[in-house]
């Protein structure tokens, strides 16, 4: 058994977060991990309030464990998606691609615990000052949109930084990741990539497959032109972008444009092709599809043995 202030803070067995994936992490995702003994989480990314509401009623009806909801904060949603958390009284909120500030105090008049996804040292510190009750320190290697620092030297110095639990996301997909992630500080860890090929994942089967079939060189950051890198497996989507971001004669705007919709393609259309398919470097350890509590206990397991092993080397 692992338990950390994670685990005592959010009510969890496992002292692990389900990243909020942009139109993939739904109800039926989150329930099974929150199940599980993790924490599920709902992307709000791409629902608006009405939507939002449904998946929350559905999480509820799924599961009587703790789960939460991440607010994309360049989401045209996010404003109105807030709201919904605080009406609805989510047990936790974790926030991505932006400053979170505006929405705190609203979320935590309503009991919600605020967990905001962190590039950075100074931004990590502005959360904490502001009420959030643990940060996610989330490294380069994290499919999706991405800041500048790696997992590696982003969790300790976040961990320096602040007074509250800090969780490590970027580049864990198994248990040796997880046991680095403590010996770094973190109290607990948010995977993504890895939950792509749980059971409960509903995105296609291609999909799966392409992360699965991942080498370690398999993915490739655009987007830095625009302002919001993001990570995603090299396909023909990603070529071809990457050669009009380094063609100085097409706009931004246009570039922007032929990026919209190619993650919803992926995931809702199964294509590979014209798709962004979104994963982090730790595709490359995932190896077979699982259930998602099945995910959380071999991944427990394994660092249990790796942290009680490791003592072993020092007299
Ligand atoms: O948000 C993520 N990952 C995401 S969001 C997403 S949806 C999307 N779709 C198309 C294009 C772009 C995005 C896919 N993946 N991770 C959390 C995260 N937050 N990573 C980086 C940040 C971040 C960046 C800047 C957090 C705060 C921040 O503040 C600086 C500022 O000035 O806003």
């Amino acid at each position: 058994m692992i338990r950390t202030p994670v685990t005592d803070l959010f009510g969890l067995t496992f002292p692990i977060f389900q990243g909020g994936m942009a139109w993939v992490a739904d109800a039926g995702l989150a329930s099974a991990v929150s199940n599980g003994g993790g924490l599920g989480i709902i992307s709000a990314m791409n629902l608006n309030a009405e939507y939002l509401r449904e998946q929350i009623r559905l999480c509820r009806e799924a599961t009587d464990k703790a789960f939460g909801v991440n607010i994309m904060l360049m989401s045209p949603y996010a404003e109105e998606c807030s709201r919904v958390v605080a009406e609805e009284k989510v047990p936790v909120v974790t926030t991505g691609a932006g400053l979170p500030g505006k929405f705190i105090p609203m979320w935590l008049e309503n009991g919600v615990k605020v967990v905001p996804v962190v590039p950075s040292v100074a931004i990590a510190r502005r959360v904490a000052r502001e009420g959030a009750c643990a940060v996610i320190a989330e490294g380069c290697e994290a499919g999706g949109h991405i800041g500048e620092l790696t997992t590696m030297t982003l969790v300790p110095q976040i961990v320096d930084a602040v007074s509250i639990p800090v969780l490590a996301a970027g580049g864990i997909a198994d248990g040796r990741g997880m046991a680095a992630a403590f010996m770094l500080g973190a109290q607990g860890v948010q995977c993504g990539t890895r939950f792509l090929a749980a059971q409960e994942c509903a995105i296609p089967d291609c999909f799966k497959d392409k992360v699965i079939a991942a080498r370690d060189i398999d993915t490739i950051v655009t987007g830095r032109r625009l302002g919001h890198p993001v990570r995603a497996l090299r396909n023909s989507f990603t070529q071809e972008f990457a050669r009009r971001e380094a063609d100085a004669g097409i706009s931004n705007e246009e570039l922007e444009k032929y990026g919209t919709g190619a993650l919803w393609r992926a995931v809702k259309q199964g294509d590979m092709v014209t798709g962004c398919i979104m994963a982090g470097q730790a595709a490359a350890l995932v190896k077979e599809t699982m259930p998602a509590a099945e995910i959380m206990r071999t991944m427990c397991q394994e660092t249990e043995m790796l942290l009680n092993g490791a003592a072993t080397w020092v007299s």
